[in-house]
C-alpha cells in the first residue's frame, strides 16, 4: 500500500530546525508541511515566510504549503517565488473571494495547487474546485494549532470525497489529530497521504526513522 508520509513543522524543535529537517530526512519522511498562518484567517502565527523559506534551502525533499491567510491572492507571489516544481500550495476557499484565480495562479507557476478543507466545509461547496486541484487536504481539526482532538464527523466526509477522486482526478490527504489508528483505517481506503504532528511523531522518546518505519509498515 503506496501513501505518502508529511512532517508536521509547525511542530518540530526549532532550537535546532537544520537537525530536525536532517533526522526527518534520513528517517525517510516524504516531505515537510509548512503551516503559514496570519493570526487573522486562523487565531494563531505559527510559521511565516522565512521559516518555509529556511526549511526550502535545507531540504530537496518536497515543500507542502498550508496557507492559513486571509486573501491569499494578495501575497501568494512571495511564496510561489521562493518554491520549486515539486512543491505544492493549499488555499482555504473560503479565505479567497476567487479561490479558483488562485489556484490558477499557483499552476501557472508551475507548483501543485491544492485546497484545504475545513470540518465544517461542505464537499458540495468545493465541488467545481476538484476539477481544478491535484490534492485535497482534509482537516480533521479546526485549522490553527496542533495537538488537537480528531473531530468525527470528518470520516464521512473523506468516504464521499474517495468516491469522487477518480473522476475528478485528485488525491486526498489528512491534516489533523493524525493516528496510528487512522492510517490503519484510511490508507487501505484510498487516502495517500498524512501530516504527522504531535500525536505521531513530534515530541516522542522514538526516534523519527522508527516511527516512520513503524507506520510504513502499519506495525503499531
Ligand atoms: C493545524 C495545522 C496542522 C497541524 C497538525 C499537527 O492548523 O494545519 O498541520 O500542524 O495537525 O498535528 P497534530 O497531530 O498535533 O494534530
Ligand atoms: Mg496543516
Amino acid at each position: 500500500m503506496q501513501f505518502d508520509l508529511m512532517a508536521s513543522m509547525m511542530c518540530a524543535n526549532y532550537g535546532n530546525l537544520e537537525q530536525e529537517v536532517k533526522d526527518l530526512e534520513a528517517g525517510g519522511i516524504d516531505s515537510f508541511h509548512i503551516d503559514i498562518m496570519d493570526g487573522r484567517y486562523v487565531p494563531n502565527f505559527a510559521m511565516s515566510l522565512n521559516d518555509m523559506r529556511y526549511i526550502a534551502n535545507a531540504t530537496s525533499k518536497p515543500l507542502d504549503v498550508h496557507l492559513m491567510i486571509e486573501h491569499p491572492s494578495n501575497n501568494i507571489g512571495l511564496f510561489l517565488k521562493n518554491l520549486r516544481q515539486c512543491d505544492t500550495v493549499y488555499i482555504h476557499p473560503e479565505a479567497e473571494y476567487h479561490p479558483s484565480t488562485t489556484l490558477q495562479a499557483i499552476i501557472n507557476a508551475g507548483m501543485t495547487p491544492g485546497i484545504a478543507v475545513n470540518p465544517g466545509t461542505s464537499v458540495e461547496t468545493i465541488m467545481e474546485m476538484l476539477r481544478i486541484v491535484k490534492k485535497v487536504l482534509v482537516m480533521s481539526v479546526n485549522p490553527g494549532n496542533a495537538g488537537q482532538m480528531y473531530l468525527p464527523y470528518v470520516g464521512k466526509k473523506i468516504t464521499k470525497l474517495l468516491a469522487l477522486k477518480e473522476d475528478m482526478d485528485f488525491e486526498i490527504y489528512w491534516d489533523g489529530a493524525c493516528s496510528a489508528e487512522k492510517i490503519l483505517e484510511f490508507a487501505p481506503k484510498g487516502v495517500r497521504g498524512f501530516v504527522l504532528g504531535t500525536t505521531l511523531l513530534f515530541g516522542k522518546k522514538q526516534l523519527y526513522g522508527e516511527t516512520l518505519q513503524n507506520i510504513r509498515e502499519l506495525k503499531f
